[in-house]
């Protein structure tokens, strides 16, 4: 039985926003606070509740803004104090909900405590890890060694990503204290929760060399919102955890550590890294490893995160579907199996309008640091350009970082100037304003399925239970609650005569517009929901 406090958490519908990207209201090609003000009522009327604002903090970009700089700061690109004073309130009249991103694990190098620590001496002196040499072979996730020698210093420090964001050493009591009070910073402006940043690299243990879910990590987790001032704020980690006796004690209501967390083995799949030759489109995979987290989760009163996209990640529907010939189809089959399970719901901007990947032909067109550092590293490796290309579109973090495609206008209605990054490759083709105008919107479908979501207690609080079985090449599942059942079927790439449709009662909600409730045959990705 879901706890009260979880129960709100379960009404929210969070909209993932990447500021650089979403909207630019002054003209300098860069989104903005007040871009995003501009667009409250377009979330609001798309069916979303809550926003997850990705760093708008100070930040020298290495990492686009995960490397802050000052976290008690709105980045002057992306406008003021004051801005994002508006933006909440403006939320909260709408009965909105705004998470703000969590970077705990590292700072900026251009951080204040960073510079202060080069020195031996004083307070910051231990801020980070600093030692005479590597102490082990660890990479950073950028690829590159994780262990960068500081001139001024004359020692080494750890950085798990880029060089510019070193590690803070949480074995300092004093930085509990530190990232405590920003946490209380915000909460104090009106923050509803975080988004918190590879929370699971917080407590280490290098000599073992554990570099993630360190001895300590229930203890810091705990000290940061196991308090009478986080007791109502909304907590999401961005740290898969297998085993479920972990994932009770970081994530049960009562632990007073996080609300819930993000699993990643639907998208990861078998892809041996994001930047695979292809991917495995097998959507039957990602049906299977939903079913044992929503299990898993029901079972244990737990809260879940539905998400299938976010700013790390090329897009869902590029990776597991037919993008192309079926995006349509691809996108809101997906919406319609995600979206209505059991969980909190996560949606990144643009999937409502069914973005996808982009195809670019030159490293030029591309921003993030670890696009650019793999890039490299394959060249080095002897691939030509081409073949170093193949595997940075497909698991490019530009691909959705690209500015959001409001229109037919230039630069897809973004900014009037130029943008930061280049437009996505398909912006004239897929944009908000031919989204509206078509038969087929993937705006009105994801509208529809929030409403669903929205108007029946069945979808927030409702039993998940399985009717499809391992071997079909579909996936029906069914939420009930006092009486009232639906069933959502999921078709995958290939056509399915699935006769027991006839028994689920009529349907509320489909994608094809010609469907036809006498038909027993669903087409590739065709989905349905049944109310009974
Ligand atoms: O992501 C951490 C993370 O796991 C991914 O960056 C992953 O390591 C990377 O995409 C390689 O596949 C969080 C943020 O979401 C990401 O944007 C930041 O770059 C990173 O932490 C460092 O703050
Ligand atoms: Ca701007």
């Amino acid at each position: 039985m879901l706890s009260e406090k979880y129960e709100k958490f379960s009404d929210m519908v969070i909209y993932e926003i990447y500021p650089k990207s979403f909207k630019d209201s002054n003209g300098d090609g860069i989104g903005d606070l007040r871009g995003i003000i501009e667009k409250i009522d377009y979330l609001y009327d798309l069916g979303v509740n809550a926003v997850w604002l990705c760093p708008c903090y100070k930040s020298p970009y290495y990492d686009n803004g995960y490397d802050i700089s000052d976290y008690r700061s709105i980045a002057p690109e992306f406008g003021t104090m004051d801005d994002i004073k508006e933006l909440i309130s403006k939320l909260h009249a709408k009965g909105m909900k705004l998470i703000m991103d969590l970077v705990a694990n590292h700072t900026s190098s251009e951080h204040e405590w960073f510079e202060a620590s080069r020195n031996r001496e004083g307070k910051y002196s231990d801020y980070y890890y600093w030692f005479d040499k590597p102490v082990n072979g660890w990479n950073s996730q950028f690829g590159g060694s994780a262990w960068e020698y500081d001139e001024v210093r004359k020692q080494y420090y750890l950085h798990c990503f880029a060089i510019q964001q070193p590690d803070l050493n949480w074995d300092n009591p004093e930085i509990l204290k530190e990232i405590r009070d920003v946490v209380d910073f915000w909460v104090d402006m009106g923050v509803d929760g975080f988004r918190c940043d590879v929370i699971h690299f917080i407590s280490k243990d290098i000599p073992n060399g554990k570099k993630i879910f360190g001895p300590h990590f229930h203890e810091y987790v705990n000290a940061l919102f196991g308090r009478e001032k986080t007791e109502n704020i909304f907590t999401v980690g961005e740290c898969s955890v297998d085993n479920t006796e972990e994932l009770k004690k970081l994530t049960s209501s009562e632990r007073g550590e996080l609300s819930t967390l993000f699993q990643f083995e639907h998208i990861e799949l078998n892809n041996p890294t994001k930047f695979a030759e292809e991917y495995t489109k097998d959507l039957k995979m990602v049906r299977d490893r939903v079913i044992k987290r929503q299990i898993e989760t029901q079972d244990n009163d737990l809260l879940y995160s539905i998400f299938t996209d976010n700013h790390d990640q090329n897009l869902f529907i590029s990776k597991v579907g037919n993008d192309k010939e079926l995006r349509y189809e691809t996108a809101t089959c997906i919406a319609a199996m995600f979206y209505l399970l059991r969980g909190v719901p996560f949606i990144y901007q643009g999937q409502e309008i069914g973005i996808t990947g982009s195809e670019y032909d030159d490293i030029s067109e591309f921003r993030d640091v670890e696009s650019i550092n793999m890039y490299q590293s394959f060249l080095d490796n002897g691939l030509s350009k081409d073949e170093a290309l193949k595997k940075i579109n497909l698991g490019s973090r530009d691909n959705p970082r690209r500015p959001f495609a409001w229109d037919n206008s230039i630069y897809g209605g973004f900014s009037e100037h130029e943008p930061w990054i280049p437009c996505a490759t398909r912006v004239k083709e897929i944009n908000l304003e031919n989204d509206l105008k078509s038969e087929k919107s993937v705006f009105e479908f994801y509208k529809n399925v929030l409403k669903l979501r929205r108007e029946h207690l069945a979808f927030r609080k409702g039993i998940f239970s399985v009717i499809s079985k391992p071997e079909d090449n579909y996936f029906i599942y069914q939420r009930e609650f006092e009486g009232e059942k639906f069933t959502v079927v999921c078709n995958f790439e290939t056509s399915s005569k699935i006769p027991e449709i006839k028994n689920f009662g009529t349907a509320v909600l489909h994608n094809y517009n010609d469907y036809d409730e006498n038909n027993i045959c669903l087409r590739p990705y065709e989905t349905v929901v049944f109310k009974s």
